[in-house]
């Protein structure tokens, strides 16, 4: 891995598979690290570097023991030393409620912000009919937001929701979840390449408060509806109106100009706090010919 490398890690059982899923768009652009106690997660995933937490030794999870995952992970982590320590981008995707997941997340995001590592974190929440798994949940959140610089909040409600609307599986991201990755990857590529300052990444991730993901897609010809959709659509249940850090994702086919590109950054960013920071990027690809998409992380919210 190369210096300034992106680093995707699922831990638990969802986020291996969220994680494979986002690896999968941006194959070239960053690594894969799969976190589980279960041997089931890392089948299929050739590229994968896996870390296996066998905590009871019968190779089937964690039990809902967080503390116990936490403990194995740190016991494991000269084999994933040297990933972490070239890893300048950590996104780390779990689903919480579980006990891989909720206690390993969070222990993987303090090792990496020892070794400077801005964290993204994207935390599936439970549904509410599962209490005890709800009350996991919560018990392990606030540590992984402490530890990340953003932690995104995806509500598996409302995940399956928009799966069952957009008819795709919500376990594998129901395709939100790569569509963020992807994004966040080739904006945050980029972002290197161009060699800006990574101190403006950092501050736009370190704002202060809740951080979520919006998206929208739409028609090339009615790009403010895209982000009026995309205004509406947060994953957990928040108003991005007074958002102070924002980066931004414009995708689309060869017919996007940058007339396009500055309507939809225009029209989003006029909704935001005033003193919003704002990373841009875009991207044309054959296969989004005539359509639109705007993906972006907020951030700073009250
Ligand atoms: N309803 C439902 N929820 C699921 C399903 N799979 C995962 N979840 C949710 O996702 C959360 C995390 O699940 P996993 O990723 O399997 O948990 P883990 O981190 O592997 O934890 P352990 O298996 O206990 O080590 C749980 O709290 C559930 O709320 C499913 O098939 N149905
Ligand atoms: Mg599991």
């Amino acid at each position: 891995m190369h210096e300034g490398a992106i680093l995707i890690a699922g831990v638990g059982g969802l986020g291996c598979a969220w994680a494979v899923a986002a690896h999968q768009q941006c194959t070239n652009l960053s690594d894969l690290l799969l976190i589980d106690a279960d041997e089931a997660s890392f089948r299929g995933s050739g590229q994968a570097h896996c870390l296996h937490l066998d905590a009871i030794g019968d190779g089937s999870g964690a039990a809902a023991l967080p503390n116990l995952a936490a403990h194995r992970l740190s016991e494991g982590l000269s084999a994933i030393d040297s990933l972490l320590d070239k890893a300048e981008l950590l996104f780390i995707m779990t689903g919480l409620g579980g006990g891989t997941g909720s206690g390993a997340a969070s222990e993987l995001a303090r090792i990496a912000r020892t070794r400077n590592c801005i964290v993204m974190s994207i935390a599936g929440l439970p549904f509410a009919e599962q209490p005890l798994r709800s009350a996991i949940a919560n018990a392990a959140l606030p540590a992984l937001e402490e530890q990340s610089h953003v932690c995104i909040r995806v509500s598996m409600e409302r995940l399956a929701w928009y799966a069952r609307a957009r008819d795709e599986d919500w376990q594998s991201g129901s395709g939100w979840i790569q569509d963020l990755v992807e994004g966040l990857v080739t904006t945050l590529a980029k972002v290197g390449k161009l060699n800006l300052d990574l101190m403006d990444l950092r501050t736009v991730v370190e704002h202060q408060g809740g951080a979520t993901l919006i998206v929208g897609t739409g028609s090339v010809v009615e790009p403010l509806q895209v982000v009026e959709l995309a205004r509406r659509s947060p994953l957990t249940e928040v108003d991005v109106s007074g958002a102070k850090g924002c980066l931004i994702q414009v995708e689309g086919g060869p017919d996007m100009t940058l007339h396009h590109l500055n309507q939809l950054s225009e029209s989003l960013v006029s909704s935001l706090h005033p003193d919003c920071q704002v990373i841009l990027g875009a991207r044309a690809s054959d296969e989004m010919v005539g359509r639109l998409r705007l993906v972006a992380v907020v951030s700073g919210l009250s």
